[in-house]
């Protein structure tokens, strides 16, 4: 870490689940011990089997503290499949798949919640365990839970997701519970923090995992408001997703598959917008700062190196709007 990072202020990650924690373990991992807050989607949360599975917590407890399986991108590491194969023999619901470990977390954060202890203390306490130093907070100790309309009739998220393999035709997308859910208070102590050095909205899906955040009453205007540059990577390389149904949705929807849409979609709430390297030429008509970076994260080291250049992009806004207000 380099001294210039050691000085600096705290940096608050939005992020859904395998594409968004990439980039968060790309910051944690740069940042060093203690800097990062990871506001984590809790709108794919669901009851299965009796329990409760919050994936995209999951999904970044387990890829910042090196657990996660490399491969599916959710899920452990080195991970057994004894329970399945049993409740499989038995007749039981078999479609999302709980690895023997992984079952573990979904036993013991269900019974704590059933004790009355809230998600965010369970997390913390998960991320202690697991040797973790980043704060990571659910948007919402209330449950808000993606439903995804099609053709069909609604689905609940995983229903959709896993269980049909994102194959129904998006026509709308529901958050239900939205209008009761209340902002997790560190979150929004997190954005209004006047030390904050950046907020960085991972590329996860805009619609499926951002906006589950953006939907919890405070929380669109704690970041509209905050005094940190705010920066969204975008999911699209080329008018594809690197990995799951972002552009698929954005056809179903009626909106063009390109990081124009993926920033109009987040106006009022960003100072700068970072595009992937193919997409360079359609840097001109985003219509806000931007960087052009290799967005692609296969390796560590691509994950810090796109960490390092969002923050250095933030740094640069921060100082061009302190210049401005000098000169004003
Ligand atoms: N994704 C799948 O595609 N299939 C599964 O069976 C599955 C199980 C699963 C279990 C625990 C968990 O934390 C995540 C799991 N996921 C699975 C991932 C999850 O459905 C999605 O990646 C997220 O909800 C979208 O961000």
């Amino acid at each position: 870490m380099s001294p210039e990072t050691r000085s600096a202020g705290p940096v608050v990650a939005l992020c859904g689940g395998i594409g968004g924690a990439k980039l968060a373990l790309g910051l944690y991992r740069h940042l060093g011990p203690d800097r990062l807050t990871v506001v984590v989607n809790t709108g794919d949360d669901f009851e299965h089997l009796g329990l409760h599975v919050s994936p995209d917590l999951d999904t970044v407890l387990y890829t910042l503290s090196g657990r996660n399986d490399p491969d599916s991108g959710w899920g452990r590491a080195g991970e057994t499949w004894n329970f399945m194969a049993a409740l499989e023999e038995l007749g039981g619901e078999t479609w999302f798949r709980l690895g023997d470990q992984d079952l573990a977390l979904h036993v013991e954060r269900t019974r704590r919640l059933r004790a009355g202890e809230p998600l965010s203390r369970i997390t913390a306490s998960i991320a202690e365990r697991f040797g973790l130093k980043a704060r990571i907070l659910p948007m919402s100790e209330d449950p808000l839970r993606t439903i995804v309309q099609t053709p069909d009739g609604p689905l609940p998220f995983q229903h959709y997701f896993v269980r049909e393999g994102c194959e129904p035709v998006v026509t709308g997308i529901e958050f239900d519970g939205a209008a009761d859910a209340r902002a997790q208070p560190e979150v929004v102590r997190a954005l209004a923090d006047p030390s904050l050095e950046a907020v960085v909205i991972c590329p996860s899906n805009p619609y499926l995992s951002v906006d589950p955040i953006l939907a919890v009453p405070g929380l669109r205007s704690a970041l509209a408001a905050c005094p940190a540059p705010v920066v969204a990577v975008s999911p699209l390389v080329g008018g594809r997703a690197v990995k799951g149904p972002t552009a698929k949705i954005m056809g179903e929807l009626g909106i063009a598959a390109t990081a124009q849409s993926i920033c109009a979609h987040y106006q009022g709430l960003l100072d700068g917008f970072v595009l992937d390297v193919e997409d360079a030429e359609t840097a001109g008509s985003i219509g806000l700062p931007t960087l052009t970076a290799q967005t692609v994260m296969r390796t560590l080291e691509d994950k810090q190196r796109l960490a390092q250049a969002v923050l250095e992009f933030a740094r640069d806004l921060a100082a061009g709007a302190k210049q401005k207000r000098a000169n004003s």
